[in-house]
């Protein structure tokens, strides 16, 4: 009989979902060194939570993230609560002896993510963070290439997140429009994903230089939140929106190449449009997460008059985690992403090794994001470094 690994769950609205997703799918399509045990969904309310549990398949449910962490029956917290939630419970889990996987960004600040790395690695459990948009087998790909030194010398990034959910203005203020309860906009929610990428994929930042831009500055009152949407409004109250609806920035990575990037909810017609086009000296990359099975590459020492992008249909069994899923070009999605990073990290917890993306990286991405903050405060470059 394989051991267990006993998960608690904090969280149950879209992310919650996604995990859930993934935790129950993962052992039909990967070998997994332990079985996945449910065991608790945590949510406030004890209704909306056992309802919950049920649908998505939890065994048993607690109502005080306090009491989960200090559980003997847990071995894993999984934090996919509203950001502002995050460092309260992950401290909690870290004290508990728990490793903890949490949804991005870290925390509300580039403080609070320091003192849950701090709290983490003194705890000495493994921590990993949600940044999921690593795991598209594509994404795996473009980095091999580059590691393989295909690219040479990278000159450029330039990446994108681009949504149009918010643009109505009648759209009511939910908690990712809510600066106590998410810390920052589309740069927090859209824009740390695509600095993910750019220091997995080129390295570090070094200086950063940006404008943000509220475009709808108040909206109606939300009701009772459901995935990124809310029911009515109390009362049809305004109230001001006190985040950043888009951000720009340009860069320096420590290597020398150029960043130019953008985070908004204001591009109509993109509806979940993570984008990157990666130029180096023997070659480029680009990637749509729109068309996630998908990779181009431009390989400059092609034959001359034969030289053209290619596209790689990433959906064969020599593609990165593509042996676990289906026959050739039978593609994958978003929840798959899920899948490939949770396995990662109990293979990770299993081998009793460092988990990648971790706390680590997630303090690293706050550091970038409240540099490009200050940047606009200030209408001067930021070296990241200095914070
Ligand atoms: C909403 O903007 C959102 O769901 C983000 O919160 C996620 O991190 C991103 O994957 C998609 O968009």
């Amino acid at each position: 009989m394989k051991k267990s690994i006993r998960f608690g769950l904090v969280g149950y609205k879209f992310m919650g979902k996604a995990h859930s997703n993934a935790l129950a799918r993962l052992p039909m399509f990967f070998d997994l060194p332990a079985e996945i045990d449910r065991a608790v969904l945590c949510g406030r309310d004890p209704e909306w939570v056992r309802d919950a549990a049920d649908k998505l398949g939890w065994r048993e449910i607690e109502t005080d993230y306090k009491k989960l962490c200090e559980r003997s029956d847990i071995d894993v917290i999984d934090i996919t609560a509203p950001s502002n939630a995050h460092k309260d419970i992950a401290l909690a889990a870290a004290a508990g002896g728990k490793h903890i996987f949490c949804e991005k960004p870290l925390a509300l600040t580039l403080a609070d993510s320091r003192e849950m790395l701090e709290a983490a690695n003194k705890a000495g459990v493994r921590h990993a963070i949600g940044f999921n948009y690593r795991f598209a087998p594509a994404v795996q790909l473009a980095k091999k290439l580059i590691d393989e030194g295909k690219l040479g010398k990278i000159f450029h990034f330039r990446g994108s997140f681009l949504q149009d959910w918010i643009i109505d203005p009648e759209f009511p203020k939910v908690w990712r429009l809510d600066k106590k309860v998410c810390g920052s906009g589309s740069l927090g929610d859209l824009g740390a994903h695509v600095i993910d990428m750019a220091r997995f994929l080129v390295g570090d930042i070094k200086t950063v230089t940006g404008m943000a831009k509220t475009f709808v500055p108040f909206r109606p009152a939300a009701g009772r939140m459901e995935g990124l949407s809310a029911s009515g409004n109390s009362g049809g109250a305004l109230e001001p929106v006190d985040v950043d609806d888009a951000t720009s920035f340009v860069c320096e990575f420590e290597n020398g190449a150029l960043g130019l990037f953008e985070a908004t909810r204001f591009a109509q017609g993109h509806k979940n449009d993570m984008s990157f086009e990666v130029n180096g000296e023997k070659g480029s990359i680009r990637f749509h997460f729109e068309r996630m099975n998908e990779l181009e590459y431009f390989c400059a020492s092609d034959e001359p008059g034969e030289q053209g992008w290619r596209l790689i249909q990433v959906s064969e069994g020599i593609h990165p985690y593509w042996a676990h899923w289906w026959p050739t070009g039978h593609v994958i999605g978003f929840p798959e992403t899920f899948c490939h990073e949770l396995y990662e990290f109990i293979r990770c917890i299993d081998e009793q090794r460092d988990c990648a993306p971790n706390f680590a990286d997630g303090v690293k991405c706050a550091q970038i994001m409240e540099a490009v903050d200050l940047s606009v405060e200030r209408r001067a470059w930021v070296d990241v470094d200095s914070l």
